[in-house]
């Protein structure tokens, strides 16, 4: 398999999740502002979307959209979530991509500042609707961290570059995901800490 990512963004998740079911990969990184993969081919070529993450499956070409790439990723393990809790998973990747990482698009455009401004009040209200949901249960899905914890994670890291008040339900959490060995492997891997 491979995984087209660019360090720190959205793709991380899926890094993580690659490492988490012990899969065999290569990664390819990706220049998005230049739309060019770290060997100089065009990336509009490889996905025509032209964003992260996309993954080269073994068994049927590219997957790209994070609900898809991070369920894919879910089955890889085992075993992978089922029943009810495959569903609580699509629940969340759903809320997470439209409610939360869509939220962010104003600051990552760079928007005005009153834009941003609301963006992260409304972020911070979202942040605080996931406390609730998860009603103090220390992972989004059962008892074990799942791929919809992994783009949550990597939310996080972005509120913390824009400086979004986060609830400290939310920072705990954030640290429990950075004691993962497998958030601290892909972390490494994409250069973002230091090795060590
Ligand atoms: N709808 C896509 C959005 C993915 C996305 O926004 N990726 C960002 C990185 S977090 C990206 O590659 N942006 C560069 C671009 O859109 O050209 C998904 O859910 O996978």
């Amino acid at each position: 398999m491979k995984l087209y990512y660019s360090p720190g963004a959205c793709s991380l998740a899926s890094h993580i999740a690659l490492i988490e079911a012990g899969a065999d990969y290569d990664k390819v990184k990706v220049d998005l502002k230049q739309h060019e993969t770290e060997a100089g081919e065009d990336f509009y070529a490889i996905n025509p979307r032209g964003y992260v993450p996309a993954i080269a499956t073994d068994d049927f070409g590219l997957l790209t959209e994070n609900p898809a790439v991070l369920t894919y990723l879910s089955d890889l393990n085992e075993p992978a979530l089922a029943g009810e809790q495959r569903y609580r998973l699509l629940e969340w990747l759903g809320y997470i991509g439209t409610e939360i990482h869509s939220g962010y698009r104003p600051l990552f455009g760079g928007d005005s500042d009153d834009r941003q401004a609301k963006a992260k009040d409304s972020l911070t209200a979202k942040y605080r609707q996931v406390v609730a949901l998860m009603d103090g249960s220390d992972w989004l899905v059962g008892a074990a961290p799942c791929t919809a914890d992994n783009y949550l994670f990597v939310t996080l890291l972005w509120a913390d570059k824009f400086g979004i008040d986060l609830p400290d339900a939310l920072k705990a959490y954030k640290k429990r995901n950075l004691d993962r060995a497998a958030v601290a492997q892909a972390m490494r891997e994409e250069g973002l800490i230091e090795d060590g």
